[in-house]
């Protein structure tokens, strides 16, 4: 007879190696598990794609949790509305200001549940510390991944691998995975012409537009556009986060069709 304690690590080691098995090869993986990540996650997920978000912190939601300056309302414009109905989250119209208001923790939660429930998985405490590269043609095809607590501690301990038909660059301002491809893959040419100071009406358009492919497989949405385009910031207005992982979506759909 097993103890309770034996078959409690029996199930989380059995669940958990299924599933880490059955991801070593997904159709997307997303790095980063905020706004334009899980927003993307949810929309590629509705095309029947296989995406898992890898997502360093114990938690989701990036920079959507800290509201505006710790305030906890963010607030989106109405081209967002769409996307707001498609996740179920409440909005409230101020007339003054003619902006939406929306609780910080409700869109988290929501765009999570969103992503999680159109059948993407988002993995909590894992480091994306590389990508998997192809030469003629040049092509990105999956990550590198880590543990975040073997990361923190410094440890040397090699990585293993997801491999992916597309990768989407969502790590936010850092644009962590364009840099670590400009630095160790430079036949990508890309580089980082860094985030501009806040001009919020004009990084809420640009960042959409400039939303795309950098390189065949690799793909850059939210704040991560902006640090590679040089666009301004436009701080805790989310419509662009939105409507950018909505619109890289669109993208590897199409780009992943003739396959
Ligand atoms: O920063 P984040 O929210 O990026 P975003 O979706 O949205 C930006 C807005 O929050 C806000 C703004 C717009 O109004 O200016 O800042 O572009 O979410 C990025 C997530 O990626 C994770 C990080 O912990 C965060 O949750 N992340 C970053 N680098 C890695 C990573 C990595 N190398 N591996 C795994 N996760």
């Amino acid at each position: 007879m097993k103890s309770l304690e034996e078959r409690i690590s029996r199930a989380i080691w059995r669940h958990t190696s299924r599933d880490w098995i059955n991801m070593s090869s997904v159709d997307i993986v997303i790095v980063g598990a905020g706004p334009a990540g899980m927003t993307a996650a949810k929309y590629l997920a509705d095309k029947g794609l296989k995406v898992a978000i890898f997502e360093r912190r114990l938690s989701f939601g990036g920079g959507i949790g800290g509201g505006g300056m710790l305030l906890h309302k963010i607030v989106v414009d109405e081209y967002a509305i769409p996307i707001l109905k498609d996740f179920n989250v409440k909005h409230i119209y101020d007339d003054e200001e003619q902006l939406y208001i929306i609780d910080a923790s409700e869109l988290m939660a929501k765009l999570a549940v969103g992503a999680i429930n159109s059948g993407a998985k988002i993995v909590q405490g894992v480091h994306v510390e590389d990508v998997i590269y192809r030469e003629n043609p040049l092509r990105i095809e999956g990550v590198v991944i880590q543990w975040s607590s073997v990361a923190m501690a410094g440890l040397h301990v090699d990585p293993i691998f997801v491999s992916s038909r597309a990768v989407i660059d969502a790590t936010g301002h850092d644009a962590e995975i364009l840099r670590i491809v400009a630095k160790k893959v430079p036949e990508s040419k890309i580089v980082l012409a860094g985030e501009r100071s806040a001009y919020a009406e004009v990084s809420e358009k640009i960042v959409v537009e400039r939303t795309g492919r950098v390189i065949p497989g690799l793909y850059a949405a939210g704040m991560a556009v902006a640090a590679l385009h040089g666009l301004p910031r436009m701080g805790p207005i989310f419509s662009s986060m939105l409507l950018s992982g909505k619109k890289v979506a669109e993208l590897v759909v199409e780009d992943l069709k003739p396959l």
